[in-house]
């Protein structure tokens, strides 16, 4: 990586290369070297990580020596890690040439492809391979997207700067810190803060939120140049054959507005003005699979097997989002954006629990200085997204469940042969 901004340490006599920030890796090799020559192996703390699809992060292990946050570490495939003495042993013994070798299968399309799936930030929205684990304790590393950059860069100067990640800048990385280095691997990142950095075994939820998922560009483009999906019009019959016309059928793909369309009618979004992602659980199983998450009902359910064991996490999340409803309300960056395809990442674990505003890469300043309120019904140039609108559904989901605990906690146990009973009253009211 040559985001390192630490100065250069001793060795650069006369003559020498000119001085240059130390990347990561090498940091971690000198420090090796130099524990080596010390008579001592090198200790770097393989930390756990998870993800949060949409964004946010890793889990960071209180490590006092150094720790190395790149893939393959992070993966378990880069032998950097603390071994026992009999493991150094045997790991010396190991012919010179294997390392090489296994550089040449991990970075085969297949292994690119194992370890895809076995990402441990398993990301519960957004587009796969967008994350790492950041240089600097705290942090991670995010793919650039100019747009995201540039209201990153206007989010830190506006009031909702503490519902953000910090932006860090941007920065540039050799891919595969740990292994093989292709100098075609450059990307430039934006270095965000870990939302997850401060949790212990956190849950983590995304919320896409907003009425509508597509831009008001992408819509216009499609008028003009159809372009068909053929990976839209299969995620579209596998959740429901029936969904294409004749037409698409026939062609076997469809638009992306017709597909999003499609997807914003079969989840909430249409009618709550948000739809869950994923959801990651504190025992690091996480799902996708809420396609079809439609009702209040069924999003209640989601939200109480997502806070289940966690009393704390419900209130917290109420004061949260009404803050975050207050602020956006006074916010100047707010008023002036489309903000599309934007997720709240809700965060708990045992003692804590956070909501903040991610993912703003389809996020567009209004043109011609308009402004729009957020709320309103969207019509073709008219740019409302319906951000407010999933807010306040949000909030008032959260409270009704608050509610209904509070008064169940209330309610006297009733003998044992009415509970039956009870609970069929209770359910009744559930679905009022
Ligand atoms: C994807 C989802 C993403 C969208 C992506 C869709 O559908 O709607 O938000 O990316 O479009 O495929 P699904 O969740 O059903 O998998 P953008 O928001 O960035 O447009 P894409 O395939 O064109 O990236």
């Amino acid at each position: 990586m040559t985001s390192d901004v630490r100065p250069p340490t001793s060795g650069a006599g006369p003559g020498a290369a000119p001085l240059r920030p130390r990347s990561l890796m090498e940091t971690l090799l000198v420090a090796k070297m130099e524990q080596a020559s010390l008579g001592r192996s090198s200790v770097l703390v393989r930390m756990d990580s998870t993800d949060s699809t949409s964004s946010m992060s890793s889990t960071l292990s209180s490590a006092s020596s150094d720790v190395c946050r790149c893939d393959d570490c992070l993966l378990g495939i880069a032998d950097l890690y603390t071994f026992s003495a009999a493991e150094e042993a045997t790991r010396r013994k190991k012919p010179s040439g294997w390392r090489k070798l296994r550089n040449i299968v991990q970075w085969t399309p297949f292994f690119q492809t194992y370890k895809k799936q076995r990402y441990p930030w398993v990301q519960l929205a957004g587009h796969q391979g967008n994350f790492k684990a950041g240089p600097e304790q705290g942090t991670i590393l995010k793919k650039l997207c100019p747009k995201e950059e540039l209201c990153f860069k206007v989010l830190m100067k506006d009031v909702l700067r503490p519902y953000v990640p910090e932006y860090k800048g941007s920065v540039t990385c050799e891919d595969g810190d740990c292994i093989l280095t292709t100098p075609q691997d450059n990307t430039v990142y934006l270095q965000l803060q870990d939302l997850l950095g401060d949790f212990t075994s956190p849950c983590v939820m995304d919320c896409k939120i907003g009425v509508r998922t597509y831009l008001e560009e992408e819509l216009a483009k499609a008028k003009e140049k159809p372009k068909l999906r053929k990976d839209m019009y299969e995620k579209m019959i596998q959740i429901d054959p029936e969904a294409p016309t004749e037409e698409e059928h026939r062609l076997k793909g469809v638009t992306k507005p017709r597909y999003m369309v499609w997807r914003e009618t079969i989840s909430s979004t249409a009618t709550l003005g948000f739809r869950i992602e994923g959801i990651r659980k504190s025992d690091g199983k996480s799902s996708k699979d809420f396609k079809t998450t439609k009702t209040r009902e069924q999003i209640v359910q989601a939200f109480r097997d997502f806070t289940e064991g966690f009393p704390h996490a419900v209130p917290k999340y109420i004061q949260r989002l009404k803050a975050i409803k207050a602020t956006l309300e006074v916010s100047h960056f707010f008023s002036t954006h489309e903000v599309i395809g934007s997720s709240l990442l809700f965060v708990h674990d045992k003692y804590n629990a956070s909501v903040w505003l991610i993912d703003f890469a389809k996020t567009l300043v209004l043109p011609n200085g308009m402004m729009i309120d957020h709320a309103s019904k969207w019509i073709v140039g008219n740019h409302e997204d319906g951000y407010l609108i999933g807010i306040s559904n949000l909030i008032a989901i959260f409270t009704e469940m608050q509610a209904k605990d509070n008064s169940a906690a209330l309610l006297p146990s009733p003998p044992v042969t009415t509970v039956v009973t009870a609970a069929s009253d209770m359910s009744e009211d559930d679905n009022t």
